[in-house]
């Protein structure tokens, strides 16, 4: 016990020191070296179309994030296109003070089958953002929501 918690320091100070090393941080990140040595915190958010005719829609509503780097993981498998937008602003979507940060392509459809998963990075500080699919139309039909950055 003893031998093995020296080890955890000597392998990975950095890590040690913010006291993730005893694994009783956030059960929910992966706990691997490679991934615990990035400086950096990333925060993955997994968003999947969930759309039937008449109802667009995402299985999530609203979204918390750590501040820093933000990886979007869009699954799309519908029959019809759509992409997933990080925007600023008062109110979601296209608004007057609204600036699109970044996002994943158009993806999904018919057209493009192979394609049915998409990803982007972006970097984020704290504050209120949205996501929505910024095909017209279908942020209005109930693609969006909000989140948080902390
Ligand atoms: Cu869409």
């Amino acid at each position: 016990m003893r031998a093995r918690a020296w080890l955890c320091v000597a392998a990975l100070p950095v890590v040690a020191l913010t006291g993730a090393c005893g694994g009783g941080e956030d059960s929910s990140e992966p706990a691997s070296a490679a991934e615990s040595k990035a400086a950096e915190h990333v925060t993955v958010l997994k968003i999947t179309d969930t759309s039937t005719p008449g109802n667009w829609s995402w299985d999530k509503k609203r979204l918390t994030a750590k501040a820093g780097k933000v990886t979007l993981v869009f699954h799309n498998p519908s029959d019809l296109g759509h992409n997933v937008r990080i925007q600023t602003g008062e109110k979601c979507c296209f608004g007057r003070d609204s600036k699109d940060l970044g996002g994943t392509q158009v993806i999904g459809g018919l057209s493009n089958d192979a394609n049915k998963t998409a990803r982007a990075t972006l970097e984020l500080k704290p504050g209120r953002y949205w996501f929505l699919c910024a095909i017209p139309g279908h942020w209005q039909a109930g693609q969006r929501g909000s989140l948080v950055v902390n």
